[in-house]
């Protein structure tokens, strides 16, 4: 019978479009059940939106929306990204669709049934950003993953009973020490559980933007419950159909499931206690990988610092980027992600590498052997060199396999790159096209072998990157007269089956090289791209309408006063006060500023500007872009989920170009440091001082 092998993404977040952190994983997996299907293995490949919850409600707030179009648009916006890319994903599952909502409904019933569901109160804190309940203690906290204040809750929920787990748990780590990798994320896990469980809210009735719990619809199912359902709810589970049943029970549990480190306790913790309480397998691994980082940070929405895939595939297409991310990261630790890195690493090894290796072995084979596969001389007549290269082929596909079956992408890749830079060296040092010159019986076969040689190798490392740089390498195995890459069986690979006399292709370059302004046009490109991402948060300018007090949805305090803007004060164009005899101002001039509380939601430098930075400060009915002369006094990354005061009603202008709405409060000590203003109890966003 023929091997399964389920794999699986996160689903991501449709609260910001996608960027190349979700491309990391997402390419991660395409590549491995590319493998996987080259191997001849029954793969199913699954990936999805995660659409419900607080977070998402929050996005939309002041977007004009509702929740499912703004939902629809972002979920459309991954799918059309990962199709342009060629991504292979055998289905997309939305959180919002029927199917997974009636999955999660059954399995919240058949935990329910179990006996591992109860109600209860839950008081304390939670992280939005997250979509997580934290221990931390008072208004306001920081949230101990992500450092944003947290924010009280005060509700009724159904609690699950995680504490009940805490042993199988650890049993399963202990038993499986694969089941988590790496170990470093295990290690973590362990800790997490040794440390104690508490029974966990898998419920909220606050806001309604959820999976209605079964006969109780005032409460919706905690999104992470509702998320981590779909890897088996796109596979069938709780659909009455018997041929999605029998697909359920083909495919689960997952072979493997792939995920960024950041949500390792969702998926090692949570998931697998869930699964248990429902009677159902666990997957048979969980991956984590680490961060993309791009000017020292993690790559995320929040800290406007990330880079589009679009920008990529536009100047150097989809395999640049997936090779790079492959060979450039170790898989499993944080890596950085830069232009400067991506475009040598591009020419040295795609350009000059594969592509030169594939495009002068096959221009030589063509001009000299009018584009058939040249017979190699008897083995006896070879060289030392001619069998280096082949034991050298043997062992890159073994090594090949090895490393790539434990995730060591980078490693992998430059064992089969290895391989090119030793057939490149061969090629220099036996001159084929010294020998092509010549007419002599003893010089043509030795070209034959040179050449055979050199086009056999090629054939094993374009195989073996297939699945890593599918779309060149299947034009190089096209121009190697091999036909259809995708119908080739990988396990057969093997030295020596190029067939003697194939007909070459037609013989093109595959990697044009990249020249010296490919840096500076996709820099440029990101720059423009930075406006249609603003976009999905408007930004309002003063001249519309100023917000109205928006009411509570209990948002959290700023923690640590924050920055100052050292601009000049409100109102510029309000008509000056009638003056009062001791300078004094009328509670009526006082009324026209109009103060309210915001929230910052993205902070960044202005480039060339020291001290300026650029925000993105919620209002609760809009989002403002404000220019803040606070870059001194604050890292922009501290600044995020900080409530301010905003002088709502200034009129806009240009700062670095940058269209100012708004000036942020902030005390301004002679000499010292801006000192933003802050709260110390909990104030909802858009409330206004008066
Ligand atoms: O967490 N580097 O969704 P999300 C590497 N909906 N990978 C990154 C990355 C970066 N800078 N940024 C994002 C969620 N990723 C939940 C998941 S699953 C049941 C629910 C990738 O939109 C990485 O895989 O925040 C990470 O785990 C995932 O995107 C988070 O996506």
């Amino acid at each position: 019978m023929t091997k399964k092998f389920y794999i699986t993404t996160p689903i991501y977040y449709v609260n910001a479009r996608p960027h190349i952190g979700h491309a990391y994983t997402t390419i991660a997996c395409d590549t491995i059940a590319r493998r996987h299907r080259m191997l001849g293995e029954d793969t199913f490949f699954l990936t999805g939106t995660d659409e419900h919850g607080q977070k998402i409600e929050r996005a939309v707030e002041g977007s004009g929306k509702t929740p499912q179009k703004f939902a629809d648009e972002i979920s459309a916006e991954f799918r059309a990204l990962w199709d342009r890319m060629g991504l292979t994903y055998d289905d997309f599952i939305r959180t919002t669709s029927d199917r997974h909502k009636r999955g999660v409904q059954e399995l919240f019933r058949k935990i329910r049934d179990n006996g591992y569901i109860y109600k209860g109160t839950y008081t304390g804190q939670y992280c939005v950003y997250d979509e997580l309940y934290v221990d931390a203690v008072g208004p306001g906290a920081p949230c101990p993953e992500c450092g944003r204040p947290t924010e009280t809750v005060h509700e009724e929920n159904y609690f699950f009973k995680l504490s009940a787990f805490a042993d199988k748990l650890l049993k399963l780590y202990t038993e499986q020490p694969d089941w988590i990798r790496p170990e470093t994320r295990r290690n973590e896990v362990t800790s997490f559980v040794r440390s104690g469980l508490r029974d966990l809210s898998i419920s909220r009735s606050t806001f309604s933007w959820g999976i209605p719990v079964p006969d109780d619809p005032k409460h919706v199912i905690y999104v992470w419950l509702d998320a981590l359902a779909n890897y088996i709810t796109a596979i069938g589970y709780g659909s009455p159909d018997k041929s999605d049943q029998e697909k359920f029970a083909k495919y689960w549990p997952a072979d493997l499931q792939m995920i960024g480190k950041e949500i390792v306790r969702f998926h090692c913790v949570y998931w697998p206690a869930f699964l248990m309480a429902a009677g159902l397998p666990l997957p048979k691994g969980i991956v984590a990988h680490g961060w993309l980082l791009f000017e020292e940070n993690k790559m995320s929405k929040s800290r406007g610092n990330i880079v589009r895939a679009e920008t990529i595939l536009d100047v150097l297409g989809s395999d640049a980027l997936r090779y790079f991310l492959l060979r450039e990261i170790v898989f499993g630790q944080d890596g950085s992600f830069s232009f400067d890195a991506l475009v040598p690493r591009y020419n040295a090894d795609l350009a000059n590498g594969l592509g030169n290796l594939a495009s002068r072995t096959l221009t030589m084979i063509t001009r000299y052997f009018k584009g058939e596969v040249p017979y190699p001389s008897p083995a006896a007549q070879h060289k030392a060199s001619d069998d280096t290269i082949a034991d050298l082929a043997r062992k890159t596909i073994a090594d090949y396999a090895e490393f790539f079956d434990q995730y060591q992408f980078s490693k992998a890749l430059e064992a089969a790159w290895g391989l090119v830079a030793a057939v490149d060296k061969y090629i220099v040092e036996n001159e084929p096209w010294a020998l092509g010159e010549k007419q002599d019986e003893e010089s043509r076969a030795r070209l034959a072998t040179i050449l055979y040689t050199s086009a056999e190798a090629l054939r094993i490392v374009t195989a073996l990157a297939h699945p890593v740089i599918p779309d060149s390498t299947a034009k190089i195995w096209a121009q190697l007269g091999l036909g259809e890459i995708k119908n080739f069986d990988l396990t057969e690979l093997k030295w020596g089956q190029l067939h003697l006399g194939t007909k070459l292709g037609n013989v093109q370059a595959v990697f044009p090289r990249a020249d010296k302004s490919a840096v500076e046009r996709m820099q440029k490109m990101e720059d423009e791209r930075r406006a249609p991402q603003i976009a999905t948060e408007p930004v309002v300018h003063a001249a519309q309408t100023p917000p109205a007090a928006k009411p509570s949805n209990g948002g959290g305090p700023a923690a640590t006063p924050a920055a100052a803007t050292p601009t000049t004060p409100a109102a510029a164009d309000a008509k000056p006060a009638a003056p009062v005899p001791d300078g004094k101002i009328t509670i009526d001039d006082f009324a026209k500023v109009e103060l309210r509380v915001g929230q910052v939601r993205i902070a960044e430098r202005v480039k060339g500007a020291d001290k300026l930075l650029r925000l993105e400060v919620d209002l609760g009915t809009e989002v403002r872009q404000v220019v803040a002369g606070i870059a001194e006094s604050y890292a922009p990354e501290t600044l995020i989920g900080r409530k301010v005061v905003i002088v709502a009603n200034l009129a806009p202008r240009k700062l670095r170009g940058l269209e100012s709405n708004g000036m942020i409060v902030a005390a301004s000590p002679e000499g010292g440091k801006a000192i933003l203003c802050s709260f110390l109890e909990d104030v909802p966003v858009g409330t206004r001082l008066k």
